[in-house]
């Protein structure tokens, strides 16, 4: 755990508490035990330790536990109560208590037709209108009747963004890429020139609608990037400023620097400041995933979304996905002191859900200090990496058989998987996709590794020297999810499921995870850094490194 500086004195108690101190006994018990011993006392284990919901399967019968482990987790999460946060984020509480602001994207996804309050007020009627808003649009662009500046349609759609306003929706429409029909989406999030102007070398402006996707309006990045794509468009030749409204719409919760920029309010799609960026993927920030896959499909999106927070809502701890989930990755990072979390997907659709969810964690949860503003005396977020599975395999894998550390991962596949269309590929993807979480959960041993050696016809001395290189223990933990296909509706249930695991974890390590304090100062030293770089000197006092930085760029620059 970090150490050097002590941010508050004041420390939570949560390691005191019965319900932790029993975890910490059971740990004891089971930190030495084998889940291949786990399997052979109990054949039914897949059983006891699966569930399905809506056509997608989650074995985490893989982890090292038994119904004690979970009954112990499951005590904690009560105790921590669990239930009371979640009925007060679904009622538009004050969960943000940092920033004063109530948690509601499930509201946008709010299928139900009752009413969710916040303030005293209905946010329904706004979110519906905001639906419509967005069907009108979309109808109108992927239609053709929407016109660029020279009467020709939209075929390229590019959403700027950064961050929240970018990984959903860009994750989104990879994912759901076999269900689009006719717009080309692209994302521009990177201040780095290179990423715009490539884009715009390969785009016709009177073909070309740019999104620009930020809730506040003054992010630099995307403020930057969308002032480019503007001198870009008026570039050409006979476009007159009035053109822009044909070519800019806008995403946010500022209406005044919207207009500022130039785009028309009429050309605007609002959400509010009670949805999260890295949790807006479900608001108008969806606005190139519904251009991407039609209206009818982002609603089914938003459908499964729903179903699953119903699940969520609603259903006992022991058959819960999303407390299931996250109450295995307490057991791990706090008891085990497991350090990271592998995200593996094997489906290349889904090859932008290791980055989404780097952000929705460890965003989240990647704090020290508690909601009540105590030092925290146990780890919280875990550091989430992962890639798509298979290539995982040739590259960083060996690691997670063989080095030294505890990585629990996430395996996520499909049983049809829609665009793996070519014979016999997806047979191989599935074959590596389950046995991989058994070969990380056996291992190899001593026994097993010589018999194969001997086989291949190798010799003694040899087989002795080989040995230790090709025995390894197994025992690293998997939890397999498993969708019948890749679908709208199962992908928004599958993302809603991993946004109500990180807020379990949240409410079980104290933790505000809708604030995001910690990426401020960076962006405030960067502003006086700029002011330095412009000018050519040095403003404000540094230490020698920041300073010999500065230095260097002003030194070697052309
Ligand atoms: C997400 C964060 C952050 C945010 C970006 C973009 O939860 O707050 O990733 O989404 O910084 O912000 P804007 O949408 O305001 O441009």
């Amino acid at each position: 755990m970090r150490s050097a500086r002590v941010i508050s004195n004041i420390k939570s108690s949560l390691v005191q508490t019965p319900a932790w101190q029993r975890l910490v006994v059971h740990h004891n018990d089971m930190q030495r035990v084998h889940m291949m011993d786990l399997f052979k006392k109990n054949p039914n284990r897949f059983n006891d330790f699966s569930l399905q919901f809506e056509g997608i399967l989650l074995d985490y019968s893989k982890n090292i536990i038994t119904s004690k482990t979970m009954d112990h987790l499951f005590y904690f999460a009560r105790k921590q109560r669990v239930k009371e946060w979640r009925h007060k984020m679904f009622t538009g509480g004050n969960v943000n208590n940092t920033e004063g602001r109530a948690v509601l994207h499930t509201a946008l996804r709010n299928r139900s037709g009752q009413p969710v309050m916040h303030n005293g007020k209905d946010v329904m009627p706004d979110v519906l209108a905001q639906l419509d808003k967005m069907r009108a649009f979309t109808d109108n662009v992927r239609s053709g009747e929407w016109k660029g500046y020279t009467g020709k349609p939209i075929t390229n759609i590019i959403n700027i963004g950064i961050g929240g306003s970018d990984l959903g929706p860009n994750m989104a429409c990879r994912a759901l890429c076999p269900f689009a029909d006719g717009l080309r989406v692209h994302f521009v999030s990177n201040v780095d020139a290179t990423q715009l102007s490539n884009r715009l070398a390969k785009c016709n402006p009177e073909t070309t609608l740019f999104i620009v996707a930020s809730k506040t309006f003054t992010t630099q990045e995307t403020i930057t990037n969308a002032e480019s794509s503007k001198n870009w468009f008026l570039a050409h030749p006979d476009v007159k400023q009035s053109d822009v409204a044909k070519h800019f719409v806008a995403i946010s919760t500022n209406k005044e620097k919207v207009e500022a920029f130039g785009i028309d309010p009429v050309n605007m799609f609002e959400f509010w400041d009670w949805v999260g960026g890295r949790y807006s993927l479900w608001s108008t920030i969806g606005l190139s995933i519904a251009l991407y896959i039609g209206m009818d499909q982002f609603i089914e999106m938003l459908e499964g979304a729903h179903a699953m927070d119903e699940h969520f809502l609603n259903e006992p701890f022991d058959t819960n996905m999303p407390v299931i989930l996250a109450m295995i990755g307490i057991w791990y990072g706090n008891f085990f002191g497991a350090e990271s979390s592998a995200i593996l997907p094997y489906d290349h659709n889904l090859r932008l859900l290791p980055a989404y969810l780097e952000q929705a964690d460890m965003e989240s949860n990647g704090k020290s200090v508690d909601r009540d503003g105590r030092q925290t005396t146990y780890s919280t977020g875990k550091i989430i990496w992962g890639a798509e599975g298979i290539n995982g395999q040739h590259a960083f894998y060996q690691l997670l058989h063989q080095g030294t550390l505890l990585i629990p991962t996430d395996f996520i596949a499909s049983v049809n998987n829609k665009s793996c269309n070519l014979e016999n590929h997806g047979n191989i993807l599935a074959s590596n996709f389950i046995a991989q979480t058994e070969a990380l959960m056996r291992g190899r041993d001593a026994k097993e590794t010589r018999l194969q050696l001997r086989n291949a016809g190798i010799d003694m001395k040899e087989i002795e020297m080989h040995l230790p290189h090709m025995t390894f223990q197994g025992n690293q933990p998997s939890n397999s999810i498993v969708l019948d296909s890749l679908t709208p509706r199962s992908f928004g249930s599958l993302i809603a499921m991993y946004e109500h695991k990180i807020f379990v974890q949240g409410i079980i390590w104290n933790l505000n995870s809708y604030d995001q304090w910690g990426v401020e100062l960076g962006k405030k030293l960067a502003r006086n850094i700029l002011d330095e770089l412009e000018k050519g000197e040095t403003l404000y006092e540094h230490d020698s490194s920041t300073e010999g930085l500065l230095q260097w760029f002003f030194n070697r620059r052309k």
